[in-house]
């Protein structure tokens, strides 16, 4: 049986050696097509361990060049300052009503938030404000306001409940609310430490295609895979089904091997006109891949082979 996430053959498509300033890892980007052309938003680990996002450029979404300088460092004043000194990690955007809202984490000694930052053009970015208390990440922006309202993906940390997927709307981008848990890990299966939403969302007739990461934990460690969930048109925070079968699995070196190991882990993916999708995935923490599927072929999976999504 082919696999249903084709490789492109000459991953890894970024890695530190491609960025012209120094650094140890490039992963995690988040990935939108910007006046045709393809914009990868990564992650990089600075030598001192903590986070920056840098910025690639594609004509054909698999050869990228890295912008000379970072696109985003941690704030050094403001309130901003105070939740970024750790670093700025795992950007997803989304592009709604025109500009881009790029949300990301942020981590400091009071614990990780999503901040929310906006650019139309990827040279001037403008952060607008830090939508979560602490602990809570993996935050992804609906690509349209949904019944008047803009939604959200994210993923809080419990205690007492497996990580899992929940849904927020918000009316002004500041301030979210009405949230509901959506997808929990289903115990016994390969996502059933913890999962996260992944990808902006992709609206299919079907209704939205996410594509998500989850975690299960081994002897030697969480192995991170990436599953589909297909959510309602109309009200997203009904799941229509999430795929029992994962899509992707760390099977290349550098996905096996890194900064850490047995890593597949998706901030964007780009749909395109011929109904195929570019996955991006960073590999083991420390490579960025590349890898195509057809959207049909995704959406069908949620639809007939479904596990139950709580
Ligand atoms: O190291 C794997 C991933 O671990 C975290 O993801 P999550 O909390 O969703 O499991 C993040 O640090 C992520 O960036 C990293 O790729």
């Amino acid at each position: 049986m082919n696999d249903i996430v084709t490789r492109y053959d000459k991953n890894p498509i970024l890695t530190k050696s491609d960025v012209p300033y120094p650094v140890e890892t490039v992963h995690n980007a988040g990935a939108v097509k910007h006046e045709g052309r393809y914009l990868l938003l990564f992650r990089s680990h600075r030598r001192n361990g903590r986070s920056i996002l840098g910025l690639a450029e594609s004509d054909d979404g698999f050869r990228f060049r890295v912008r000379p300088e970072p696109f985003m460092a941690p704030a050094t004043e403001g309130v901003f300052a105070e939740y970024e000194e750790y670093g700025v990690e795992d950007c997803r955007i989304s592009l709604v009503e025109g500009a881009y809202l790029l949300t990301y984490s942020a981590y400091s000694r009071h614990g990780v938030r999503i901040g929310l930052a906006r650019t139309t053009d990827f040279a001037a970015v403008e952060r607008i404000a830090l939508i979560s208390q602490a602990d809570m990440r993996n935050a992804v922006i609906f690509p349209e306001k949904i019944d008047g309202r803009y939604a959200r993906l994210d993923r809080p940390h419990s205690h007492i409940a497996p990580w899992s997927i929940w849904i927020s709307y918000s009316t002004d981008l500041i301030h979210w609310g009405d949230s509901r848990l959506v997808i929990k890990p289903a115990t016994y299966h390969w996502d059933e430490q913890k999962i996260g939403p992944g990808a902006t969302p992709i609206k299919t007739e079907a209704g939205w295609l996410n594509i998500y990461h989850g975690v299960f934990s081994t002897t030697r460690g969480g192995v991170y895979r990436l599953g589909v969930a297909l959510h309602d048109l109309e009200d997203p925070a009904t799941v229509i089904g999430v795929a029992d079968d994962w899509i992707l699995q760390p099977a290349d070196p550098w996905e096996l091997a890194g900064y850490v190991n047995n890593v597949v882990f998706t901030c964007g993916a780009v749909p395109e006109v011929d109904g195929t999708v570019k996955i991006y995935w960073g590999g083991a923490d420390q490579v960025m891949c590349v890898g195509t599927a057809k959207i049909d072929d995704l959406v069908d999976l949620c639809l007939k082979n479904p596990r139950p999504a709580i």
